[in-house]
């Protein structure tokens, strides 16, 4: 199995598994990454997903060993993966606990919360052997660190340390390394209880403002809002919060 899956409380744990190779991805792997976020999808009680590597490195992209010579079909089915993180009507996080380079460290940067341990670096490695990023990483970069830097990290491919990426706003936060996974799984047990539909509005939202224009991102929002308004969590998280008690969000419509 190159991709663990064990239940949690309200969330899915999915581990990248092939840790002698750093969890290089191949063409298996992608499918079983698709397939495991399909049944996140499909599973009503799940409300959340944690991502994360097996060993000492989160994904040190494409296998350059097993690569083959089907570039654009392998990067269908990766972009299938970039793609369905981003649909997923929940909060998807990402515990990057060593290295993460080239596709692997954009697979990470296609999810919604990122922490990494402070020993683990991004790296974009592909300029060394002469490819461009892509799962999205052309896409993520500038958006997340600014021209500038997603130019440097594109074509230097220099390894990116976690503290820096906190500080360029790459990432949400980089967490003493014995601590990561205490700390992403607290931050998904606490995303599972979360009011879900709304969460995954939101996540619509934001992805639409990287397109929009002021004007028709206001229209989005009025109508995603009334959506958000008409769930039950809405009416729970004011009516707990008139009464003064923490509110019991369920998640569903
Ligand atoms: C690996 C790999 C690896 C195989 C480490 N493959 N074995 C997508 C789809 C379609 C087409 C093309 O491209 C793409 C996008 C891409 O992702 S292209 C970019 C591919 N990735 C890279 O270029 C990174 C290659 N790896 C490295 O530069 C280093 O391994 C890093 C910096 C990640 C880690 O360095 P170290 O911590 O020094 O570890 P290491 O190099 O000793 O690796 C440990 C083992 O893992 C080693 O095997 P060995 O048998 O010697 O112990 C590596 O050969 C193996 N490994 N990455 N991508």
């Amino acid at each position: 199995m190159t991709v663990l899956v064990a239940n949690r409380a309200g969330y899915r744990q999915i581990t990248l598994s092939r840790p002698d190779r750093l969890n290089a991805l191949t063409a298996e792997m992608g499918g079983a990454l698709l397939a495991a976020l399909g049944e996140a999808e499909a599973d009503p009680e799940c409300r959340a997903v944690l991502m994360t590597g097996a060993g000492r490195g989160f994904c040190a992209g494409q296998d350059l060993v097993e690569i083959g010579t089907d570039i654009k079909g392998l990067l269908v089915g990766y972009n299938a993966v970039i793609r369905k993180l981003r649909a997923l009507e929940m909060p998807v996080i990402c515990a990057v606990n060593g290295v993460a380079a080239g596709a692997g460290a954009n697979l990470a940067l296609a999810c919604d919360i990122v922490l990494a341990a402070k020993s683990a670096s991004f790296i974009e490695a592909f300029a060394k052997i002469g490819l461009i990023p892509d799962v999205g990483g052309t896409w993520f970069l500038p958006r997340l660190v600014g021209a500038a830097r997603a130019r440097g990290m594109a074509m230097l491919a220099e390894p990116l340390p976690a503290e820096r990426a906190e500080r360029w706003g790459l990432i949400w936060q980089a967490v003493d390394d014995d601590k990561l996974m205490e700390a992403a799984e607290a931050l998904a047990a606490k995303l599972a209880t979360a009011p879900t539909i709304g969460l995954a509005l939101a996540k619509r939202a934001l992805d639409a403002a990287e397109s929009n224009t002021l004007d028709r991102q206001l229209d989005l929002e009025r109508d995603l809002q009334g959506e958000a308004a008409r769930t039950r969590d809405y009416a729970e998280g004011v009516r707990a919060f008139l009464e003064k008690r923490p509110p019991a969000f369920t998640g569903k419509r």
